[in-house]
């Protein structure tokens, strides 16, 4: 037992050195390694994506819009899909936000996304059904349990539950909030950076971690340098840039002011890797205002994946530091936005196509339990 709790305590620190220290490359050890696939699975690439979504948005276009946000330095855009009944509209629905690769490398994320919108919209119409010809209709959701215990896993989900979605919330999804770093497979987008402070005349180096561009108590680096790990995120050439001010990049803007003129109730964030659940604030250990109810949403998405929901920030965050200018911390602070992130697989991009499709799948249920519970987020952040 004593022994259980000190593997624990280990892996729960090299999780979250992972975080903080991604491109060290401390892996997870993983027991029982399934032997890779002969064939590695195909990610999307940005073009690929960008043909998918015009497809998807043309022959779905009463409950799919598809359009561009922003340009990226290089010219890409930024493409932000919405999913509801009556799409053009702005309906009086809850607004469900998810996004992913705010870091281009973290391949699953935007797989995930990708998964999740194809999903939707080609079972938007459909019945009810048997879908593995067991007599029993929807016996089995896409919540991680073999619910029929027939050995086989969410097999028979519910089709009502997608129309059901669709038609009472409003979903926007950006897939890929940095498609120049997703292209450049880089943690950073591909923008030029003139000195730390952009004060330079001439081009010191490239790229910004567009998670800690955001304006969040920016000051705070200056007062504890230490505890917010200063030199890693102020200077020009670290993988933590966050960039000479805040909102200095294209996508950050872009998502600021998307966001800025939707009623978002919850958002969830796809970054990979590390299979935990994270939720405001990431900079300091005191609980957020509605850490209740981060908890109550939390828990039942890890229900579904099997994530681990980090609630330790109290002993972590004194050892370790926190982290500033998270879209997290600026959706919830500045939008009143219940913002979760969510640290997908045990790699960037699993070569696997068993362990990225289940995961593709799984999210699909963990989804669309963030837009049923968008139904009642607003009356219960008034609540706790
Ligand atoms: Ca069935
Ligand atoms: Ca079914
Ligand atoms: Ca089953
Ligand atoms: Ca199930
Ligand atoms: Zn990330």
């Amino acid at each position: 037992m004593k022994e259980k709790i000190v593997t624990i305590i280990i892996l729960m620190l090299l999780v979250f050195l992972s975080l903080l220290y991604p491109t060290i490359g401390i892996s997870i050890p993983i027991k029982n390694i399934k032997t890779l696939n002969n064939s590695e699975y195909h990610y999307f690439t940005y073009p690929e994506m960008t043909d998918l979504l015009h497809n998807l948005q043309e022959n779905h276009s009463d409950i799919m819009t598809l359009e561009s946000i922003g340009e990226t330095y290089l010219g890409r855009d930024i493409w932000m899909v919405k999913l509801s009944d009556n799409a053009q509209q702005n309906e009086n629905e809850p607004g469900v936000l998810f996004m992913a690769a705010h870091h281009g490398n973290e391949k699953a994320s935007f797989e995930v996304l990708i998964y999740f919108i194809r999903h939707m919209v080609n079972n938007y119409s459909k019945v009810n059904t048997d879908d593995d010809g067991d007599d029993l209709i929807n016996e089995d959701p896409i919540d991680g349990i073999d619910n029929d215990d027939d050995g086989f896993i969410d097999e028979d989900p519910s089709e009502d539950r997608i129309r059901d979605a669709i038609d009472n919330t409003q979903i926007f999804i950006i897939p890929m909030v940095s498609p120049d770093g997703v292209v450049a497979n880089s943690r950073k987008n591909c923008a030029p950076n003139y000195g730390s402070f952009g004060r330079s005349s001439e081009i010191t180096s490239y790229g910004v971690n567009l998670n800690r561009n955001y304006d969040d108590n920016w000051f705070l680096y200056y007062i504890f340098p230490t505890h917010y790990h200063f030199t890693m995120n102020t200077l020009d050439q670290s993988f933590n840039y966050r960039g000479p001010y805040p909102f200095s990049e294209n996508e950050t803007m872009a998502v600021k002011n998307f966001v800025e003129g939707q009623d978002i109730s919850i958002s969830l964030s796809f970054h990979s890797f590390s299979e935990v659940i994270i939720y405001p604030w990431m900079h300091t250990s005191k609980d957020a205002p509605h850490e209740e109810l981060f908890i109550s949403v939390g828990e039942n998405m890890s229900r579904i994946n099997n994530y681990y929901l980090y609630t330790g920030r109290n002993y972590i965050i004194p050892r370790y530091g926190g982290t500033l200018g998270s879209s997290e911390n600026w959706l919830y602070r500045e939008q009143g936005i219940l913002s979760f992130t969510m640290e997908l697989c045990r790699e960037y991009a699993p070569s696997n196509p068993d362990d990225i499709l289940s995961a593709c799948y799984n999210h699909v249920g963990v989804n669309l339990y963030i837009c049923e519970r968008s139904l009642v987020i607003e009356e219960e952040k008034l609540s706790l």
